[in-house]
């Protein structure tokens, strides 16, 4: 199909400015796939290591899969996912920042590029500390790309370097000799041949120097004698001196160092991706990375005066959940509470320790509330903003919203991080409480108003959730399905809603992998039969209260039938457990120079084509055969024609999208099974529903840096496929930051119009701070909004970019080849008189026992204790800033026996920059062996000489 083939030759387009997949080359995305699954295996090791265990290597090449397999994670859509979302981040930096040549260390501009690596690598740090890692993961995919683009856009290759320029992510150090901006550095190419286009003496004397490039044929700027990027989209390619030096593709100008340059990416990514791991510390590191256990549990929960009952509930479900599930591969990732009340909302408490997280639970009191609508909105807002993407949220209350006009910042947010909500409503048949507002003594009893209840069913069923409606006493009957939902591996295969209800039959296909197929039906008085894959009908037992069913079915592959025969409205949810799932994007051209496409962040666009992109998870051998857009409220669909991209990537073409809210449906096969050939056949949908719009919101994607106190600027563009007027403007953040915005544009019919919203963080706000802003629009009649959601993480500026150093006092060694000897050492840790201080010491090598103090003066003193079979031990030492020093000690017995001397030589090494003052020697040494040579040498590795980059 031709629409399809134009499709995937932009595709191959984009990346244009970096490394890139035309003629075969290795595209940054594989750059960040290889060396995050590298950078991950080894931290998995080393945690299997430190806990005694033993760890397998997967087989080469490493898959995300096989990766989150040996990490013992069941979860590897997380870590796909993870991945995924730092390539597009990457990506996107070629579409956003195409003409800013920082960001690709084009033009020679090497301070700003590293300026961009080490503000966001701060960013990346600060994030990790407060353990908001989906801000880490954006941020540090805007910086791999400049990080990897230096390589191919430099002369690093060329001077014969076969490792990375590590300061390129450590400021105030030397990167290099760079060309003056007069000295001339290439000499035009031989006809198409440019193998030799660098001078001489550029090479002889290592000089540092990069491409110049220009989009814009009028603005090409480049200074004489100076090399071109090259390629045809460079217009200053055709200036003398004639020809490039990219290595974007084997047939870039320079693409016979392609590879090379490649190995090198990989190789600096690897080791940014270890300096972040010594920050963050290797359970963060793997948190970041998505490689989890379980999902998250998410509770935003009501705590005004009628909700003890709830509270009691939330109690002892997530006490059954932590006590049936920690240590088993369902074990929460990560556990997450909102309280809300009124006028107050929230703190989010977000915790991996579920003694923590039952503390919260338990501190919990119903109190206050004033009159009865409560802020529930506000804090489903902070629990949607805080918990991981495609977690599932529950809300406990038994009041109507008071934040009302936040329902579409809600339904932004359930779109964007694809989760799921389900509320539980304790008061819809029940009567509630009336508290005394002020002097005004209220006593009147009421109940929550038809429409008060609809506003939460409408969130239920727009994110794939329920709105389930018992009384307080039928509450603890339905808290079953929380702890069915907190399994790591649920996925939904069918999801309908009617209102008005009808009878209609719903056919779904149920594959080997499903376990536990479960039926969930909300709705008053709903019959329904259902038929399984032989034939039967069967009449499966169910259990609920209110207005909840659960249908727990006896799995069998094949097609089962649900006939529903209810006339009143009914929401129908058909779950299972699977490692098979999938992710989908949205994709739209970019609007950039160079075309391409870039995933929409936002509701794509109603009425006209529109392109897909699916990566089925679980399996390395499941395929896509249909994907279909169904909307949500009826059986209308809209099919598409699916392409295989390798990689367990599917395109799939759509000639409409509906202009109605909708699902993905996805079909396809599972090849790897030898089962029968019915249960190959598997489905799969996305739970929470898109609606598309003829609205776009979009921003540069510009620093998403705040310095507390400093008011930030946003620029957004509103633009209208359809008619014009007056679209209303909103702008939400969910920490409370003072914000400014327009409260309307005036577009023209099919035009678009700017403005701003200036964003400011409080003075003192904790670096690592994570924010999120929503900006919506709406056209004139509200029926039809769009939006753009940003995140955004405070910063105070860093000054302190120096490592903490290790000074050894004291070492203690009598060893021989004897286990049963110990030996000591006391090193003293300081982060020096301009530093931020210690923020943590760790063994990152070593099986001996160690302890820190505090001693006068932020000197921190840590002692070692070590078997002498365990010689080797390295401390990792991080300061409050994330920079992370090492320090590696060895007293290694090398022995030699001959008929009259044994030589034992002991080594101390440390990777740190302190002069060195000679340890103590242990003095009983001598007494063990004959003859006894002891040499101390210290190694000294240092991370910041100068021109460390030259060897
Ligand atoms: C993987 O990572 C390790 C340590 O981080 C590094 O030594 C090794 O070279 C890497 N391997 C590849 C293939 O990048
Ligand atoms: C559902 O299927 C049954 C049996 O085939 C049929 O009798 C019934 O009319 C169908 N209902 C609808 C609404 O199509
Ligand atoms: C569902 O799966 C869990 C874990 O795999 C298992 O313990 C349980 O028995 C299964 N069945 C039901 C009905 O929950
Ligand atoms: C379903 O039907 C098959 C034959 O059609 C029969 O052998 C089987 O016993 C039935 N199972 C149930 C649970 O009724
Ligand atoms: C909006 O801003 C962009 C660049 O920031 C500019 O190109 C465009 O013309 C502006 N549009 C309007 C309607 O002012
Ligand atoms: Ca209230
Ligand atoms: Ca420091």
């Amino acid at each position: 199909m031709a629409g399809l083939a134009a499709l995937c030759l932009l595709l191959l387009q984009t990346g244009a400015l970096g490394f890139e997949i035309l003629g075969g080359g290795v595209t940054h995305q594989k750059i960040t796939e290889r060396a995050i699954l590298n950078a991950t295996v080894q931290v998995c090791r080393a945690v299997a290591t430190a806990e005694g265990k033993d760890f397998a290597f997967p087989p080469q090449p490493f898959t995300a899969e096989s990766v989150a397999f040996a990490c013992e994670s069941s979860n590897s859509r997380s870590f796909l996912q993870t991945i995924r979302l730092i390539q597009k981040k990457n990506k996107r930096v070629d579409l956003r920042h195409v003409l800013d040549a920082s960001f690709h260390f084009d033009d020679e501009h090497f301070a700003g590029g590293r300026d961009i690596i080490t503000a966001g690598l701060s960013a990346v740090k600060a994030s990790n500390q407060l353990e908001n890692f989906e801000a880490a993961r954006e941020k540090l995919g805007e910086i791999l790309h400049p990080l990897q683009d230096f390589y191919s856009h430099s002369n690093w290759v060329e001077l014969g370097n076969e490792s990375p320029n590590s300061n390129l992510f450590k400021s105030g150090t030397n990167i290099g000799n760079m060309a003056d901006e007069t000295r001339a550095t290439c000499r035009n190419c031989v006809g198409d041949d440019c193998t030799n286009n660098i001078l001489e003496d550029i090479l002889r004397d290592k000089i540092l120097t990069s491409g110049y490039f220009s989009a814009v044929p009028l603005l090409s700027s480049k200074p004489p004698g100076k090399c071109s990027h090259g390629g045809t989209f460079d217009r200053t390619t055709n200036t003398e001196p004639r020809g490039g030096i990219n290595k974007d593709n084997p047939q870039s100008d320079h693409g016979h160092l392609h590879n090379k340059a490649v190995n090198v990416a990989i190789a600096a990514t690897t080791e940014i991706l270890e300096d972040i791991r010594g920050a963050a510390g290797d359970r963060s590191f793997l948190q970041m990375m998505g490689i989890i256990k379980g999902r998250a549990l998410c509770f935003a929960i009501d705590t005004t005066g009628s909700m003890s009952d709830d509270i009691a509930a939330v109690r002892t479900v997530t006490s059954n959940i932590i006590n049936s599930k920690v240590g088993t591969q369902d074990e929460p990732s990560v556990y997450i509470l909102v309280p809300f009340n009124d006028p107050e909302f929230g703190p989010l408490i977000r915790t991996t320790d579920p003694t923590v997280f039952k503390n919260a639970i338990n501190s919990l009191t119903a109190t206050g509330g004033g009159d009865a609508p409560e802020l529930s909105l506000s804090g489903l807002q902070l629990a949607l903003t805080g918990a991981p993407p495609n977690s599932e949220i529950f809300v406990f209350t038994d009041a109507p919203a008071k934040d009302t006009h936040l329902k579409s910042t809600v339904l932004a947010l359930i779109e964007r991080k694809k989760t799921v909500v389900t509320f539980l409503i304790t008061n819809v048949l029940s009567s509630r409480r009336r508290r005394q507002i002020g002097n005004n003594q209220q006593q009147s009893r009421t109940r929550m108003v038809a429409s008060a209840v609809q506003l939460y069913r409408d969130l239920a069923q727009a994110s794939g959730g329920q709105a389930i409606e018992v009384t307080k006493s039928e509450l603890p009957k339905v808290t079953s399905i929380i702890t069915e939902s907190s399994s790591s591996s649920l996925v939904t295969l069918l999801q309908a809603a009617r209102n008005p209800g009808k009878a209609e039959n719903f056919t779904f296909t149920v594959d080997a992998t499903v376990k536990n197929l479960t039926i969930y039906i909300t709705g008053t008085a709903v019959s329904f039969t259902l038929i399984s894959p032989s034939g039967n009908t069967t009449e499966p037992s169910t259990i609920g209260a209110g207005n909840f069913q659960t249908l727990q079915l006896t799995t069998q592959a094949g097609q089962w039938e649900m006939r529903m025969v209810s006339t009143n409205p009914y929401t129908l949810k058909v779950v299972g457990q699977s490692a098979i799932d999938f992710l989908f994007d949205f994709l739209e051209v970019s609007q950039g120079p160079f075309g391409g496409f870039d995933v929409v962040d936002n509701r794509p666009r109603a009425g006209v084509n529109g392109s897909l992109q699916v990566t089925v998870t679980g399996s390395d051998s499941a395929t896509v055969t249909e994907v279909t857009l169904v909307e949500s409220s009826g059986s209308a669909e809209v099919n598409g024609s699916v392409e295989a991209q390798g990689d367990r990537n599917f395109l799939v073409h759509f000639d409409r999208i509906p202009s109605q809210e909708f699902v993905v449906l996805v079909k396809g096969q599972n090849s790897n099974s030898s089962s029968r050939a019915s249960s190959v056949l598997f489905q799969r949908q996305s739970p929470t529903s898109i609606r598309a719009s003829t609205v776009t919101v979009t921003t540069p994607d510009s620093s998403n840096v705040l310095v507390p106190g400093k008011s930030l600027s946003v620029p957004f563009s509103v633009t209208t496929s359809g008619a014009g007027g007056t679209f209303s403007i909103q702008a939400t953040n969910d920490q409370g930051f003072t914000s400014s915005s327009p409260s309307s544009l005036v577009l023209e019919t099919g035009g678009s119009a700017n403005g701003t919203v200036n964003l400011t963080a409080p003075v003192n706000t904790a670096s690592g701070t994570d924010v999120t802003l929503t900006i919506e629009a709406q056209a004139p009649g509200g029926g039809d909004t769009n939006y753009v959601v940003l995140r955004f993480t405070v910063l105070k500026t860093v000054t302190d970019f120096t490592q903490p150093v290790c000074k050894l006092l004291s070492l203690q060694s009598n060893c021989s080849t004897n286990c049963s000897v110990m030996w000591e050492l006391s090193v003293q840790v300081t982060d020096g008189a301009e530093g931020t201080g210690l923020d943590r010491v760790s063994l990152r090598q070593g099986n001996g026992s160690f302890n820190t103090s505090l001693s006068a003066g932020n000197v921190t003193m840590v002692s070692y204790q070590a078997s002498c079979c365990s010689p080797d031990v390295e401390l990792v030492v991080v300061d409050k800033v994330g920079n992370v020093g090492t320090c590696f000690f060895s007293v290694r017995v090398a022995t030699t026996n001959s008929p009259q001397t044994t030589t034992v030589t002991t080594t101390v090494t440390t990777t740190t920059q302190t002069p060195l003052t000679t340890p103590p020697v242990g003095s009983s040494s001598t007494k063990t062996v004959q003859s006894f040579l002891f040499s101390l040498s210290v190694a000294i590795l240092g991370l910041h000489l100068p021109d460390i980059w030259m060897n």
